[in-house]
Order: C-alpha cells, then sequence, then structure tokens
C-alpha cells in the first residue's frame, strides 16, 4: 500500500524509533505514548485490520505475539505486567489501518470496562 504510514516505516521511508526487525515483522516506539513503553509491532506485508485476515495470516500473527513477549523482556516489564491491544476499525479507536499490536507497559494498567 503505497500510502500506508507503516508500510512507510517497514521500507524505512520515514524516520521511525525502530526496536526489532526481521523478515515478517518490524517494532518500532509509537510516536504518542501512553505508557512509559509503548511499541507498536507491525506485519511488514500490508494487512488492512483484523477483518481482513486470512487463515494463512495465522503463523504471522503469531510471530507478532512472540515478537512483544520478547520486547517485554527486553524493556524489563515482563515480571510487572504489560497490555496487549489490537484495534479494529473506527469504533475500536483503530486510526491506522495496517495491522498492529500494541505493546504497552511500565505502569499500573486500568482494569478494561
Ligand atoms: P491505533 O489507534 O490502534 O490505530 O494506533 C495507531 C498508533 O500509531 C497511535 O498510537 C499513534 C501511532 N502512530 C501514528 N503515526 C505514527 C508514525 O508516523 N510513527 C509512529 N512511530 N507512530 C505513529
Amino acid at each position: 500500500m503505497s500510502d500506508c504510514i507503516f508500510c512507510k516505516i517497514v521500507k524505512g521511508e520515514i524516520p521511525s524509533t525502530n526496536v526489532y526487525k526481521d523478515e515478517q515483522v518490524t517494532a518500532f516506539r509509537d510516536i504518542n505514548p501512553a505508557a512509559p513503553t509503548h511499541i507498536l509491532i507491525v506485519p511488514n506485508r500490508h494487512i488492512d485490520s483484523v477483518n481482513m485476515m486470512i487463515p494463512e495470516d495465522e503463523p504471522l500473527v503469531g510471530r507478532l505475539f512472540s515478537v512483544a513477549r520478547q520486547l517485554a523482556e527486553k524493556e524489563g516489564i515482563a515480571e510487572d505486567g504489560y497490555r496487549l491491544v489490537v484495534n479494529t476499525n473506527a469504533g475500536a479507536g483503530q486510526t491506522v489501518f495496517h495491522l498492529h499490536m500494541h505493546l504497552l507497559g511500565g505502569r499500573q494498567m486500568r482494569a478494561l470496562g
């Protein structure tokens, strides 16, 4: 997707503070952090949202969780705890339509609801 901001970050066309990269996944710090650790973990291949996932994407989405686990360890938040969030569509607050997982930690999270 040529006009997708996260595709541009994956390709290095716009600046980002990357914390992880492999052939399938890129992770970088959120530009507007909501917690001391706020990292976005994205598939390198464009998928609009969870709604656009196909069964073949399951290993890739599993990889997002594995990278989140590794980064939580590296950030020193694995023990205290962290939150993984995937907003899907506008009603949930999705603003960037390239599937991404938020890794949030470093502060006490409020209960949902
Ligand atoms: P969501 O609301 O779930 O679609 O989250 C999108 C997040 O992306 C939001 O927390 C802000 C972040 N974001 C938007 N544009 C950029 C950018 O250009 N660079 C970085 N690092 N983060 C961005």
